[in-house]
């Protein structure tokens, strides 16, 4: 593969906006580039972790916090803007219109990239099936970077690219409003239902920029897409990958049966026996069938990828299992930040769910939740800011009530549920409002079960 010319070379003024995981890592891969770098944060200097802190004093960066200014960072040739920074704020209109490159990781990453790269988005599953893609390809023997929105950016593979024979990237709709003309040679896009409209502003211009994805993909590279899904199939004009579908009909390049995969590879027909393994239900399937299609492309055998998808675990804050206390089967899928998860979750429970749901608002219509929760869902916990919009969506289907902290909603939970009965926190909002992560509101859910089952087992002891 030709080697594109870089962005950043020795001299260029780089210019860094966030000061979190990747802006702290752009720092990094700028500096290895000999650029001269400055860092803008929009929060307050008190308000700075210690890593953070600790970084800029290491680092002796220039630095500016408390909110970006043109004039700071107008010095800059370039731009590399965090994943979460809004390209359509003011300050970031003028940079543009100042002539300045605005760029993320994957647009700098873009051509830079001597081996193949596979690409994961979607608005869920995209964490679990680039953890799969990894392992899969792990044991198949290659040395593979797992990176992107599942947590370790790009631009810590740019910095080591020899120690790697492949990349998986999990890319967000965040990452791919600045991907500049990022191509990978295998792009997977799950599924598209409403999530962070509060940036895109609509379902259209969400699913749009997801698109993006495609749009650089060369003759001979893949674009692996829902068959089923709407808006996933609607690949834009020009794109210009083989397309290869998942989904249930004929049609598909592998089709989901009750139990598993079946992939066409040329004129045989290989299946993937599933039932046994925790990827043996509707979500789970999905996700293999997206994640064989990618691997078996790339070189994977059967066995290895079989091998693989039986050793497979689901991450911690996934539909996690919990305990179980007093008959009550209690699940940590805090990971579910959006509608769409919260569906797919409650699909894998046949009724009698008590869910606790709620946090801070991204902008999505919890009208969605509206059918699953009255097929599944027996009672129906709000916590967190979001809690008057989900009563206003859902408060005539479901019995509904309020609770103020994970305590009180793990309390109501327990108070609620009977034998047989899952209680399941998938909240459908950003964890913002009441906790660091959904990490650490996962984390906060699991220690009130299991206080939970420790006052339970000392009554019944
Ligand atoms: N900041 C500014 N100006 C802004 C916005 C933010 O200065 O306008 C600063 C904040 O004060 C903070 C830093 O930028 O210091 C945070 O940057 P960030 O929000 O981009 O977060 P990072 O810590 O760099 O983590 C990002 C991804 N975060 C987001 O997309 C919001 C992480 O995805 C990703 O794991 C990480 O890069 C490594 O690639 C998280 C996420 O929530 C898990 N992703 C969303 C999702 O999955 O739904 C998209």
């Amino acid at each position: 593969m030709m080697k594109k010319a870089a962005m950043i070379h020795p001299g260029t003024k780089v210019a860094v906006i966030g000061l979190g995981i990747s802006g702290r890592a752009a720092v990094k891969y700028a500096r290895q580039c000999g650029a001269e770098v400055r860092v803008s944060d929009s929060r307050p200097e008190q308000r700075f972790l210690v890593e953070e802190q600790s970084f800029l004093t290491a680092t002796n960066v220039i630095w500016e916090a408390g909110g970006h200014t043109l004039e700071f960072l107008r010095q800059a040739d370039l731009v590399l803007v965090s994943p979460g920074v809004n390209l359509e704020s003011p300050v970031m209109r003028d940079l543009r219109n100042a002539g300045i490159p605005l760029v993320g990781e994957l647009a700098v990453a873009a051509g830079l990239i001597e081996v193949p790269v596979v690409a994961v988005t979607g608005t869920n599953g995209k964490t679990t099936v680039t953890t799969l893609i990894g392992e899969l390809l792990q044991g198949s023997g290659k040395r593979v970077f797992v990176g992107g929105n599942i947590g370790t950016p790009l631009y810590e593979f740019l910095c080591r690219p020899t120690e790697y024979d492949i990349v998986v990237v999990e890319v967000s709709s965040f990452q791919l409003e600045s991907a500049g003309s990022f191509a990978p040679d295998v792009g997977i896009l799950l599924n598209i239902t409403p999530d962070h409209l509060d940036r895109h502003g609509s379902l259209e211009k969400y699913a749009q920029v997801k698109m993006q994805l495609f749009m650089h993909q060369k003759p001979g590279d893949i674009a692996v897409v829902n068959g089923e899904d709407r808006l996933c199939a609607d690949l834009p004009g020009g794109a210009q990958a083989e397309i290869r579908s998942f989904g249930h009909t004929e049609r598909d390049a592998a089709v989901i049966t009750h139990d598993g995969i079946c992939l066409k590879v040329l004129d045989e027909v290989e299946e993937y026996p599933l039932a046994d393994t925790v990827l043996g239900n509707s979500v789970g399937l999905q996700n293999s069938a997206a994640a064989i299609l990618a691997v078996r492309a790339l070189g994977c055998t059967k066995e290895q990828i079989m091998a693989g998808l039986q050793a497979f675990r689901l991450s911690p804050h996934r539909i996690e299992f919990v305990a179980e206390v007093d008959g009550v089967s209690y699940y940590n899928d805090s990971k579910a930040t959006n509608t769409g998860a919260v569906i797919a979750a409650l699909r894998q429970f046949s009724g009698n769910v008590i869910l606790i749901a709620g946090g801070r608002d991204k902008g999505d219509d919890y009208r969605l939740l509206r059918e699953s929760v009255a097929a599944r869902v027996r009672q129906l916990i709000v916590i967190g800011e979001s809690a008057g919009l989900l009563a206003d969506a859902l408060a005539d289907v479901v019995a509904l009530v309020r609770a103020g902290s994970m305590r009180e909603a793990v309390g109501y939970a327990a108070a609620a549920g009977r034998k047989g009965d899952v209680v399941l926190l998938s909240p459908a909002c950003a964890s913002f409002d009441m906790f660091t992560s959904y990490g650490h509101r996962g984390n906060e859910f699991k220690k009130e079960v299991l206080n939970l089952r420790h006052q339970a087992s000392q009554a019944t002891g």
